[in-house]
């Protein structure tokens, strides 16, 4: 039987076209790979552990922490700081930073994280995610600094989501492409399924929380009512790696929009709109805040929240028709 590609071969095979690599590269998203086993095999058997609930802590956001949240962190945080090519880790689930430079002094990558993006799904068996950001650092030498996170998506080296659904799938890309592994429990690989996903120009699938309609802008409610009026359909999960998975493979458009009570959104810029705005674009499709391109946008700090349109290119520039025809500011 057929193997096919598992995640290091391609890797490897990638790394092949670029003679200045170094293999770091590599070996860092084999470890992220790594920490995406130990999650899935957790999450996989939570209901088992009685890990479900709540840790009884919040998130810096004030927000309930579920166990699996943290365990999720840390694993990434176990995982990938022995790897040496990291200075830091920025988290959804830590305020500062984590300094990994005092071990890898000479790294040059920075990570950012949802490492368990949806958790309030757990507990009901919903497909969940952890969604990921590396840049180069800027800052030359010792700590990481501000410079090397605040970095506009343009810049990131790598972008990928992990999505724990009725199967483990990865996806990433390095800007040559967006390319899915499925893990294969039996041999514990991730194993190339979608070389080269593009998402459909135009798509069936609107998703967004109708329950906050009273509290959208004009714009948003023109383009969702003309959403109804046209061959759409609504689908939302209430979580956003299995949300924007379905619609790169179907194609639709996915909103979290500024509204009255949330001027910038929900969703963060850097480690959640950031990483799917490269993806999205790399297989071309669009993301925007409404106002621009989520790519373009210069972050200012770290667990900025920003308002998130994202899918197929057709559907995004007619949300944004509709936002800037009847923005209200
Ligand atoms: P709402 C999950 O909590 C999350 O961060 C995303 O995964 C998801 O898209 C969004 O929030 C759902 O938010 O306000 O619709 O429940």
């Amino acid at each position: 039987m057929e193997l096919g590609s598992t995640l290091t071969q391609f890797l490897i095979e990638e790394q092949w076209k670029f003679k200045e690599a170094s293999g770091e590269f590599t070996g860092l998203l084999v470890d992220i790979a790594t920490a995406a086993k130990v999650i899935s095999r957790e999450i996989n058997k939570a209901g088992l552990n009685d890990i479900l609930g709540y840790q009884g802590g919040q998130n810096v956001h004030g927000e309930q922490v579920q166990k699996l949240d943290l365990f999720a962190n840390d694993t990434f945080i176990q995982t990938l700081s022995p790897a040496k090519q990291l200075i830091a880790i920025v988290s959804e689930e830590m305020e500062d930073p984590y300094q990994v430079s005092e071990i890898s002094p000479k790294g040059k990558y920075v990570l950012l994280m949802d490492p368990l993006d949806g958790s309030s799904n757990i507990d009901v068996n919903i497909s969940i995610g952890s969604i990921f950001s590396i840049y180069r650092r800027k800052s030359d030498g010792g700590r990481a600094t501000m410079e090397d996170f605040l970095q506009s998506g343009r810049l990131q080296v790598c972008a990928g989501y992990v999505l724990y659904g009725s199967s483990t799938m990865l996806i990433y890309t390095t800007g040559y492409g967006v390319h899915g592994f499925t893990l294969d429990p039996g041999i514990g690989e991730f194993l190339l399924s979608h070389e080269n996903m593009r998402i459909p120009e135009e798509g069936k699938i609107y998703s967004i929380n109708e329950a906050y309609t009273s509290h959208w802008d004009e714009g948003t409610r023109k383009y969702v009512e003309e959403a109804k009026k046209g061959e759409k359909t609504a689908r939302y999960v209430g979580s956003l790696v299995a949300d924007f998975h379905r619609n790169l493979l179907k194609g639709g458009i996915f909103l979290y929009p500024a509204d009255s009570r949330n001027p910038d959104g929900k969703l963060r810029l850097l480690y959640e709109a950031s990483p799917l705005a490269y993806i999205v674009e790399q297989a071309g499709g669009k993301a925007t805040t409404g106002k621009g391109a989520i790519l373009d946008l210069i972050p200012e700090k770290l667990h900025q929240r920003v308002p998130l349109i994202i899918g197929s290119k057709k559907d995004v520039e007619h949300a944004e028709a509709c936002l800037n025809t009847h923005r209200e500011d």
